[in-house]
């Protein structure tokens, strides 16, 4: 392994059977039973899902996204419930708000679950493992509900680690060992995916995150593409995302810094008409739009400007792009010294409808991003790589 300059820590946290957990804490009469919470079975005969379930109706086989009639024929006798959501969002309100008081990093991925960086923090706790354990405990006693955590260097295999002895789990990944630690898993554990890239890489004999990690980048990126490369990233226990909001992207721009500074403004004008062109089709490929553009302008000696315009309206054509950004450019005076960097950028964004960046977009509310890891396999499992890149979510500013 190469020496990494900061070996990172990151920590995962899951809370268990989340749903029935907190029916059990609120009712003590259903502690130790199982408990099924989804729609009503009606006897048997009703349509509708579990969501989740405690530990003891899973001994049954029951499980979350089960119909609920199913569940029913497997255990009558457990206890029914149908979901709170305002209750459960309560305790995921105070979950996080104890993970905050561990790192300011913190990344809620779903109603239950949420990364922290404790790269900077671990040591004020007594290292890594000291920290976990007093945040388990925290929970335990200030909420009366069991959470498993997994600690490594990074998101990945932290979200690994947490999920291997659930529940009241805690699972330490030390730095170097990931490759080793992945490696027996089953391919379906890879971030991403499904039951469709699963089927796929079983058919070239792959059924570990170690045959994964083995066979060679290339080829993997032969098979599934640049989705592909990442996956076998990921096998190896790469994975260099850092933990931050993936909040609703603020802007987006793109510039050009010359080789040489530029006296020509003729050539700068073609510089900002590829410019638009470029960010336009960035901004159409990920259904966004915006209502400020910038320029942004680097003279020789670093003196860098942004001048700004508001548009009438959400907009992401080249043609206005392009003309905006002209025109900006003309009306600044470059006091006839030449330009370093030019760029162009769009603010006050407002996505069109994308399938992915709408679950953040139009959802401000953290809580509302409940189960979007899910989801985002989901949808690359049924739309291959170019639907729900990941990445893309990352590269929010
Ligand atoms: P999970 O964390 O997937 O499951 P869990 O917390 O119930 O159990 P585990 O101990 O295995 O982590 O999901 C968190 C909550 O999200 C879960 O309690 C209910 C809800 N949920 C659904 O409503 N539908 C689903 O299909 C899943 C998987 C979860
Ligand atoms: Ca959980």
């Amino acid at each position: 392994m190469h020496k990494t300059e900061q070996t990172r820590l990151v920590l995962h946290l899951d809370m268990d059977a989340f749903y029935a957990a907190v029916e059990q804490h609120d009712h003590p009469a259903y502690r130790g039973k199982p408990v099924v919470v989804g729609a009503d079975p009606k006897g048997g005969t009703a349509r509708g899902v579990v969501a989740t379930c405690s530990y003891e109706a899973r001994k049954f086989g029951i499980h979350s996204a089960m119909p609920i009639s199913q569940a029913y024929r497997r255990c009558p006798n457990a206890v029914y419930v149908v979901p709170r959501f305002t209750r459960y969002r309560e305790i995921s309100q105070q979950v996080m708000k104890i993970l905050q008081e561990y790192s300011p990093q913190l990344l809620q991925i779903s109603i239950d679950e949420a990364f922290i960086e404790i790269t900077q923090t671990a040591n004020f706790h007594g290292g890594a493992q000291a920290l976990a354990e007093k945040l388990q405990a925290r929970i335990k006693n200030e909420i009366g509900l069991t959470a498993s955590v997994g600690v490594a260097p990074n998101m990945f295999v932290a979200k690994v680690a947490s999920d291997l002895q659930k529940p009241d789990g805690l699972t330490i990944c030390e730095a170097g060992q990931e490759k080793i630690f992945l490696a027996p898993l089953p391919i379906k554990k890879l971030w991403g995916v499904g039951p469709k890239t699963e089927a796929q890489l079983q058919k070239i004999g792959f059924t570990t995150i170690g045959h994964v990690a083995q066979c060679s980048q290339k080829m993997l990126a032969e098979k599934l593409g640049k989705w592909g490369a990442h996956l076998w990233e990921l096998a190896n226990g790469i994975d260099a995302r850092p933990v931050e909001d993936w909040g609703p992207r603020k802007s987006i721009s793109q510039e050009h810094t010359y080789d040489q500074d530029v006296a020509d403004l003729n050539m700068v004008e073609q510089t900002i008409w590829r410019i638009a062109d470029g960010l336009s089709a960035d901004m159409r490929r990920m259904e966004l739009k915006g209502q400020v553009l910038t320029m942004k302008i680097r003279l020789e000696g670093f003196e860098t400007f942004t001048r700004q315009r508001k548009l009438p309206e959400y907009m992401n054509d080249a043609e206005t792009i392009r003309a905006v950004a002209l025109e900006l450019f003309r009306k600044f005076d470059c006091k006839g010294k030449k330009v370093r960097l030019i760029g162009v950028g769009m603010s006050h964004l407002n996505n069109t409808g994308g399938e992915q960046l709408s679950l953040f977009q139009s959802d401000n509310d953290r809580q509302h991003r409940d189960r979007v890891v899910n989801l985002l396999e989901t949808i690359r499992d049924k739309h291959g790589e170019e639907a729900a890149t990941r990445a893309s979510l990352l590269e929010t500013a």
